[in-house]
């Protein structure tokens, strides 16, 4: 057991948890941030960020960029023993047993004003697969200040319905944002071994970073439901297209990185 009732009650009533104690190794997170700038370094010289199906490297905002499916473009991300610490707690707070990996991406985000998440709430998305009953994680792979871009949260506000969301297309990416009057809470800082969770309806967006370094944070959904067995089936058959894939672009392009 890794949270408290109180911990749980908490997140059950405001609809997010930050847990700003080391939950998570500091080994791990170390592990974890090599391996995604890795990946980050190798593919921002692919000429077509888009590889397939969940897997992309995308620019949504200016100073904003992304990989989807990391764990699927490198098989030892979905080994580290943090996937198993995510699902245990995805676990105690949906109250089932039967948890499982769907999803992740990686939210890369320069240092400079306009890198701000605008408010959301995940289940906007839905249309691409997302479980209504999952805990979406933020893990920072760095300690985060205020500076950094904390995540805002709504509180209460994943038990007040869906919100009308606007498609906005920036670079290419259409992202989607709700309009929002209410003042938000700011995270606290967190350190290194730390994470937030979220409701999938929880309002949220994040602030712009301006700690002079590049703030990078891996977002992970485990949910209920029947549909990641798919995954687990073709997690490695997806990777195994977009390692052919990038070997391909890699190729012309003359980058030299081994993908899985
Ligand atoms: O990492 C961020 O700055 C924002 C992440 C976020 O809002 C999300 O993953 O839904």
């Amino acid at each position: 057991v890794i949270l408290t009732n109180e911990e749980i009650n908490r997140y059950r009533r405001d609809g997010y948890l930050s847990l700003d104690r080391p939950v998570l190794g500091g080994e791990e997170i170390a592990a974890a941030r090599a391996k995604i700038d890795q990946l980050f370094d190798d593919w921002q010289s692919y000429p077509n960020g888009r590889l397939t199906g969940n897997i992309r490297l995308g620019g949504d905002l200016p100073g904003v960029s992304g990989i989807m499916g990391a764990a699927v473009l490198d098989r030892q991300l979905a080994r580290l023993p943090m996937m198993k610490t995510c699902r245990q707690i995805a676990s105690e707070l949906l109250s089932d047993r039967r948890t499982w990996f769907h999803f992740d991406h990686v939210v890369s985000k320069d240092s400079g004003d306009d890198t701000q998440v605008d408010w959301h709430q995940d289940y906007a998305y839905s249309s691409t697969g997302l479980t209504r009953r999952s805990v979406h994680f933020w893990v920072p792979l760095q300690s985060i200040t205020a500076a950094h871009g904390s995540m805002v949260y709504l509180p209460g506000s994943h038990r007040e319905g869906m919100r009308d969301h606007q498609s906005m297309i920036r670079t290419g990416e259409s992202i989607l944002t709700a309009t929002v009057e209410d003042e938000g809470v700011e995270l606290a800082p967190i350190e290194v071994g730390g994470l937030v969770c979220h409701d999938p309806m929880t309002l949220h967006y994040s602030m712009s970073n301006n700690s002079g370094e590049v703030r990078r944070a891996w977002v992970l959904h485990f949910g209920a439901g029947p549909w990641p067995a798919l995954r687990q089936v073709s997690g490695p058959i997806l990777s195994r297209v977009a390692g052919i894939r990038c070997r391909m672009i890699r190729g012309r392009s003359g980058c030299s990185t081994q993908m899985h």
